[in-house]
């Protein structure tokens, strides 16, 4: 209903470049223009009565029918071709995407699908939400960007955009800072440090300094896993360590014992 929140005049950095170079693009369909009376409603009442309204269901469903139909043309199979379905160009419906705090977990993975497949429907809600049944008929997927609650689906959209963006390939310079980033790995990311070399009697690690980049390495894996462990250990309980992974979780928990 806010096609103005995706023009992406607003965007800078990596997702600007992305979107003013072509590799994105964003297609609005607002249920307003599938409104037929003559006040365009795009509203209606709870069945139950309640505060606040919903969606009305004919517009909404229409705007999303008229999206996926689009979508259809720029969606690809992610599927490598055989021989059997070289040529024959299947139709791929893209993923319907509800965003919503009722939603399964938003996941880098999720996002890494929909950068793969080239195009993804998302419905952005207003008022108090959509009608379950266009949720049953409609949606293939609900997803939360977590537990709390906006006015609006467009910056959860903004978020899976924005997310999405910096997985299309040459939407980003270094593919490694994309691959490697926190979560690819399924943990969260090992501490950073640029100049000086201290701040406020806090000296950089001196590992990082000593050049020997094995050792980076093994400190900066040691560092995620501990760290992920301390700050999130629902990511660990989500993940099998490999012995290597242990024995690091270990010794970290080891050296920080002591201190
Ligand atoms: N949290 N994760 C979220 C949200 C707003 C009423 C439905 C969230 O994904 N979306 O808070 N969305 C609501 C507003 C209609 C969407």
């Amino acid at each position: 209903m806010f096609p103005e929140t995706f023009t992406g005049d607003h965007l800078i950095g990596v997702t600007g470049r992305a979107f003013r170079d072509g590799l994105v693009s964003v297609e609005c369909f607002n249920p307003r223009d599938f409104a037929m009376d003559r006040h365009r409603t795009v509203d209606d009442k709870p069945y139950g009565g309640g505060p606040g309204m919903l969606m009305k269901v004919a517009p909404i469903r229409k705007a999303i029918h008229n999206a996926k139909e689009a979508a259809t043309e720029a969606h690809v199979s992610p599927d490598v071709p055989t021989e059997a379905s070289k040529g024959a160009s299947k139709k791929m419906l893209p993923e319907v995407v509800y965003l919503s705090p009722q939603g399964q977990p938003l996941t880098q993975g999720d996002l890494a699908e929909w950068a793969l497949k080239g195009s993804v429907v998302l419905v952005c809600g207003r008022y108090e939400g959509i009608d379950e049944r266009i949720i049953e008929s409609d949606i293939d997927r609900e997803v939360s960007i977590g537990d709390f609650v906006l006015s609006g689906g467009e910056v959860p959209a903004m978020a899976v955009i924005d997310g999405v963006t910096r997985l299309v390939p040459g939407a980003v310079g270094d593919r490694d800072s994309v691959t490697q980033d926190s979560f690819s790995s399924g943990l969260l990311d090992y501490p950073q440090f640029t100049r000086p070399e201290e701040i406020e009697g806090r000296q950089v690690p001196e590992v990082l300094l000593s050049g020997d980049h094995g050792k980076i390495e093994r400190w900066r894996q040691k560092q995620a896993l501990g760290k992920t462990w301390e700050k999130r250990p629902d990511l660990i309980r989500a993940r099998s360590l490999t012995k290597i992974e242990q024995q690091l979780l270990d010794e970290y928990l080891a050296e920080t014992v002591k201190k």
